[in-house]
Parts: C-alpha cells; sequence; structure tokens
C-alpha cells in the first residue's frame, strides 16, 4: 500500500504520509514511557490501582519501585483523597490461607532493588473508601519515603483482567 503510493505519488507520500507515520510512532513512544516517573534516585513504574469490586471497603495499589542509590531507602506511607486509611501489606499464604498484614514499619527498597508491589505480595492498601476508583480513572496518591520524601504520583485505574495481562 505505502510503496504504491510512494510510486504513484513521490511528493504527497515524502511529505504527508512519512510525516503521520513519524508522528504516529512518536505517540506510541510517548504512551509507553508515560507510566514511569521519578524522583531522585528512586524510579518508578506502572503505578495501579485494581478497580474495587462494587460495595468493597477496600482497593489495591501496585506499583515498580527501582532503588538507584546506593543506600537503602523505606516506603513508610501512602495516602490519597479517595481512601479513609491507607497502609501497606503484604500478603502471603499460610495452610493454604491468604492472609494479609501492615507492614508497620514499612517497605524496604533495598539499594540497586527494584521491589514490586503486585498482586499476591506487598501492594498498598487503600481501606475505608469514600468512593470506589473505576477502571480508566486516574487517581491521585501521595507515597513517603523514608530518605526520598513525599511525593505524589498518578496510578491508573485497571481492572483485575487488565493487570493480569500486563
Ligand atoms: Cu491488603
Amino acid at each position: 500500500m505505502m510503496a504504491i503510493a510512494a510510486r504513484f505519488a513521490p511528493n504527497f507520500f515524502n511529505s504527508f504520509s512519512m510525516r503521520g507515520l513519524f508522528l504516529a510512532i512518536s505517540f506510541v513512544a510517548i504512551s509507553i514511557c508515560t507510566n514511569s516517573a521519578q524522583a531522585g534516585d528512586l524510579v518508578f513504574a506502572h503505578p495501579t490501582i485494581r478497580e474495587a469490586i462494587p460495595g468493597a471497603p477496600v482497593a489495591a495499589g501496585y506499583i515498580s519501585i527501582t532503588n538507584n542509590s546506593d543506600s537503602a531507602d523505606r516506603l513508610v506511607a501512602a495516602e490519597t483523597s479517595f481512601a479513609g486509611m491507607t497502609q501497606i501489606h503484604e500478603m502471603s499464604v499460610t495452610d493454604g490461607i491468604m492472609r494479609m498484614r501492615q507492614l508497620k514499619k514499612g517497605l524496604e527498597i533495598p539499594a540497586g532493588a527494584t521491589v514490586l508491589l503486585k498482586s499476591g505480595g506487598y501492594h498498598i492498601m487503600f481501606m475505608r473508601l469514600k468512593e470506589s476508583p473505576k477502571a480508566g480513572e486516574v487517581r491521585k496518591v501521595t507515597l513517603t519515603f523514608e530518605k526520598a520524601g513525599t511525593m505524589e504520583m498518578d496510578f491508573t485505574v485497571k481492572t483485575k483482567a487488565e493487570i493480569s495481562m500486563h
């Protein structure tokens, strides 16, 4: 299709189609990169909130945190306007039963390491929901680190299916 267009209308192809193609490629590149952020030596990727089941009092938040510094940091708190309380949780399986517990001292992000907050593992637990985030929305969440301090980030709300596809 493009080859034919180029043969019969070289000027048109050069001036418009190529420009369009470059624009399309740039947009794809931009949309891939938007879901990451950086604050000092911490790099964040895929900040995601799992869409809560209607009526559920809690929702989970996931993110990838990479610590590029040579000293450990610690995620000590998270906060958002749609939840009355937010905790850092760990999920584990004991005797075949999934349990969650609050990490009261926060979650360590070792030097040079990437820590994943994901389904079935560490997660941010949004509790006492004032409203349920819906898939497709973007919600502001503030994360507080012992050393890097406080940063606000855009979390994208996704369905369970969208998250497991990732
Ligand atoms: Cu939890």
